[in-house]
């Protein structure tokens, strides 16, 4: 049926594809966000404050580690459900949404993937209910694009080893509990390890004067001879396919996450036309605006058609690594476009902090940067269709 008139996102009917459980999820989630981080974000963002009260919301919810096994405090549930939550959650902030992929993709899943038994046990469902908060280390300061570089080592001395250098750009380093870090051994090969909060020799500095995710909180890394004990060594990965293939999910992740911005961007900016008036009519009557919102609602669309396949791929266990990169790479910059050109309709009102628009568009700065920049999954994607690798 046709309407004269649409107010929804939903415009390829999407929903039709999500099952029962997947409506339930989103609703649950997008119910807590209105309740408990709407009304308080922009306050915290303006601050630059963590709100880590939210923590155990998102634990309650079952945000972290929502694919991983019920046995381990997961959620059991299949990917389209993990996307859904990260798009409801990063329609709110895109920096609410960076904790819970860190603790879901980057620190719950490498623990699930390549841990013993025993460090499955110990860790993952205290992740799970929000107990302990992880990150994740991979960037360093002079080794971002090119994590192969890296100069974070450690050494082996018999029980335990000794771990020194410093990780960049942490999502969650100061408030965290454990951290996985990924560092090389004495062959030069790269291993993941588990530091615990308290170790000797170990802190996490805050980065302040972030204009980019504010209400989250990031930080250094610093090593500076710290004994870890063998048994916090990720034993079933070797090389840089371990934190690549974390940074998998959580580009995923991010693929739904950034369509959840640009829903709030299309939505306040569309509210905000049929009100504001000039020239004596609502300025969503002059068709430059109406031009915008339907630019808006095609990349919307065309966004959540990517995801969703991506999303069917991923429970087959058949999405690649380029065709991830792709849709983090469109969503993102998709989004990112969508919020500089709802902030331009809302004139002066788009820069303050009465709509999140602006807030949004500064995050998605950070979110288009880590995880891959921009430039880096074009490369991805060049080598695909090439086989020529670029960036060597
Ligand atoms: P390359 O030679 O291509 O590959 C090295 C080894 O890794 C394997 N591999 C993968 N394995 C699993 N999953 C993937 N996605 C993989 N991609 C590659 C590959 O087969 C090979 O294995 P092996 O066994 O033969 O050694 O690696 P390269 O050094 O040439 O680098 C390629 C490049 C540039 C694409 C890669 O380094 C890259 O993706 N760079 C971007 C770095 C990045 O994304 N950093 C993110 C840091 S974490 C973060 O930003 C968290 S923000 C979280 C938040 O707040 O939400
Ligand atoms: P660089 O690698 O120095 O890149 C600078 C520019 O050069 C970019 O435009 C890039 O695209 C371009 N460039 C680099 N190499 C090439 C090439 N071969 N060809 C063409 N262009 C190239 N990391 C973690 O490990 N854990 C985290 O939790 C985490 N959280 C983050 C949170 C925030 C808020 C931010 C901003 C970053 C975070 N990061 C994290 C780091 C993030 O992943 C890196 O910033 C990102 O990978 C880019 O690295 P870089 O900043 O060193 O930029």
């Amino acid at each position: 049926m046709s309407t004269s008139f649409s107010t929804t996102t939903d415009f390829y009917q999407i929903d039709d594809l999500l099952t029962e459980e997947h409506l339930l999820v989103r609703d649950a989630v997008r119910q807590m966000i209105n309740r408990d981080v709407r009304p308080i974000i922009e306050d915290y963002a303006q601050r630059a404050a963590f709100p880590a009260h939210l923590i155990q919301k998102f634990a309650e919810i079952g945000a972290f580690g929502p694919t991983l096994p019920v046995e381990y405090g997961g959620g059991g549930m299949d990917y389209i459900a993990y996307g859904l939550i990260t798009q409801e959650i990063e329609r709110c902030d895109s920096g609410m949404r960076s904790t819970v992929s860190v603790q879901s993709s980057l620190v719950m899943w490498p623990i699930f993937a390549y841990g013993s038994e025993e460090q499955r046990q110990k860790y993952l469902p205290r992740l799970a209910s929000g107990e302990w908060i992880g990150c994740f280390g991979l960037t360093e300061p002079n080794h971002g694009s090119n994590p192969a570089g890296m100069l974070t080592h450690f050494t082996d001395e018999s029980d335990h080893v000794v771990l020194n250098g410093s990780k960049m750009w942490i999502t969650n380093s100061p408030v965290a509990d454990i951290a996985v870090v990924w560092a090389k051994n004495e062959q030069g090969r790269i291993q993941g390890l588990i530091v615990e909060k308290g170790m000797e020799g170990f802190s996490a500095p805050e980065i302040h004067n972030k204009w980019s995710l504010r209400a989250s909180v990031t930080g250094e890394l610093v090593f500076d001879n710290v004994k870890v004990p063998k048994a916090n060594i990720l034993p079933n990965v070797e090389g840089l396919r371990g934190p690549l293939g974390c940074l998998d999910n959580a580009r995923y992740g991010i693929a739904w996450g950034a369509i959840g911005a640009a829903i709030d961007c299309y939505e306040t900016a569309r509210n905000y036309a049929l009100e504001r008036i000039q020239f004596g009519k609502p300025i969503g009557a002059f068709q430059i605006q109406q031009q915008k919102l339907a630019e808006m609602l095609t990349e919307i669309t065309k966004a959540q058609l990517l995801a969703w396949r991506l999303g069917t791929l991923k429970n087959a266990g058949k999405a690649t690594t380029a065709q991830i990169s792709m849709a983090k790479r469109n969503n993102v910059d998709m989004a990112l476009h969508i919020a500089r050109e709802a902030r331009q309709m809302l004139g002066g009102m788009g820069i303050t902090g009465d709509y999140p628009i602006m807030r949004h568009m500064m995050n998605l700065e950070s979110v288009i940067t880590y995880e891959g920049t921009h430039d880096i999954h074009a490369l991805i994607l060049g080598h695909e269709i090439t086989g020529i690798p670029a960036f060597k």
